[in-house]
């Protein structure tokens, strides 16, 4: 952990090795990645099966036989504690209340005599929802894809997830169902994005990809970027805490440690005008470390990642966060209304000593898909938008032409297009 004053000299330099942090793209990965996708373009199922049973160690007839059934559903279901599957439904409830809200209608306007103009707005018809595998297999993940589609209107959610040896996670799949997935196989991989991407003889094409996944998954999405949408690529998660010396240095330690269990290469970062209070808040999350299950992961990234940064007043504290653009940003001070107005760049804010992010990572109401690596400078949540696209809408009647079709055929006579000018003046002799 590094603790520093952001007035030092050598600051720049010393924060600098956590902002470069994340994983590069090697060569090899995309090697392997494009030989994957070529195969399951070029020979489909039998590709999949055959990667699946390569690297899932996978064995199926049939990539049919990789779709969950509705027994196996039933059973995932009967698995699950009444109440780990009643949280999982207020979650869903939640998400797609607040998700509700970020729909956008279709529009025309009729402010112009002769002419109406508008904007349609269309569900996409079919898309994909990637879960990784193992320990990163979050329920929660599958509810932020899954609802804002749902909301959206798409018309197929396909869901495909990694079981090394075959077993699903049970809460992934009640998380899924609960969330409106529609179809669910035990695919991973960049073979899966293949699949979702270009369709095989089982596999459905679809329109976009979303949801996370290891380097592989990623660079297997960016490769067949164009073909399909997808969302935004995930780097390592982070947290920024803005702190000036109110609260409580128990609750902000933990908050830090929440974000720190997630990957050795999470990144948590507690600015303070306070210096006092950033030493308390250091020695605690050492104590705290200790008491973890995941101490391992969570020491890993806080003792190369993290951070204690002491600042002058609230004015550097701000100018600050808003040059890293934290994908998480913690306002832990007296009156976080006071600054929320200045805040420009940051994924997802929690205001105030009461609200720990993991309330938004689960369930309270907003999108935990975020932009990371400090793309929230341009980038936004997940969102009901990801899920819909637009089409625009013009009409003109025959006094609409008349009155501005002398100034398209202008237009036309500009760029050299004849037959532009003339699709005008045809109507108009
Ligand atoms: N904090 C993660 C999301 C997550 N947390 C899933 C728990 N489960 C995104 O940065
Ligand atoms: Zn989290």
């Amino acid at each position: 952990m590094l603790f520093l004053d952001i007035r030092d000299n050598d600051f720049t330099e010393k924060f600098g090795a956590i902002l470069a942090r994340g994983e590069e793209t090697g060569r090899e990965v995309e090697q392997t990645v494009l030989g994957i996708i070529a195969d399951v373009r070029k020979r489909g199922d039998a590709a999949v099966l055959e990667l699946t049973r390569r690297f899932d160690r996978l064995e199926a007839a049939s990539v049919a036989e990789l779709e969950v059934t509705p027994a196996e559903i039933e059973a995932a279901f009967a698995q699950v504690d009444e109440a780990d599957a009643a949280a999982l439904k207020l979650a869903v409830e939640r998400v797609a209340r607040f998700h509700e809200k970020q729909k956008q209608q279709t529009w025309i306007s009729t402010e112009e005599p002769d002419i109406m103009l508008g904007q349609k707005v269309t569900p996409l018809a079919r898309v994909g929802i990637y879960v990784p595998g193992g320990k990163a297999s979050y329920p929660s993940s599958v509810i932020m894809n899954a609802v804002p589609a749902r909301v959206a209107g798409v018309g197929e959610i396909i869901m495909v997830a990694p079981t090394p040896g075959g077993q699903i996670n049970p809460h992934v799949v009640v998380a899924a169902k609960l969330a409106g997935v529609d179809r669910i196989f035990r695919l991973g991989g960049a073979q899966a994005v293949a699949a979702l991407a270009y369709g095989t003889e089982t596999i459905p094409k679809v329109d976009k990809i979303t949801g996370p996944g290891n380097i592989y998954v990623a660079t297997a999405k960016k490769l067949v970027f164009g073909a399909v949408g997808i969302d935004m690529i995930a780097g390592p998660s982070e947290i920024l805490v803005i702190s000036d010396g109110s609260g409580n240095p128990v609750h902000i330690a933990a908050d830090l440690l929440s974000q720190a269990e997630h990957d050795e290469l999470a990144s948590s970062i507690l600015i303070t005008t306070d210096r006092a209070f950033g030493e308390r808040v250091a020695a605690e999350v050492e104590r705290q470390l200790a008491q973890l299950s995941r101490e391992a992961i969570a020491r890993a990234s806080w003792d190369k990642y993290g951070a204690v940064i002491v600042a002058a007043d609230l004015d550097e504290v701000i100018a600050f966060s808003n040059r890293i653009a934290p994908e998480h940003l913690e306002l832990a001070v007296a009156d976080p209304f006071a600054i929320l107005s200045r805040i420009t760049n940051a994924g997802a804010i929690f205001m105030g000593h009461w609200t720990p992010e993991a309330a938004g990572d689960y369930l309270a109401g907003p999108n935990h898909t975020l932009p990371t690596g400090g793309t929230a400078r341009f980038f936004s949540p997940l969102s009901v938008d990801d899920f819909v696209k637009k089409s625009s809408i013009v009409y003109f009647s025959e006094g609409g032409l008349k009155r501005l079709g002398s100034d398209i055929m202008r237009i036309a006579g500009l760029e050299g297009l004849e037959a532009h000018g003339k699709s005008v003046g045809k109507r108009l002799a």
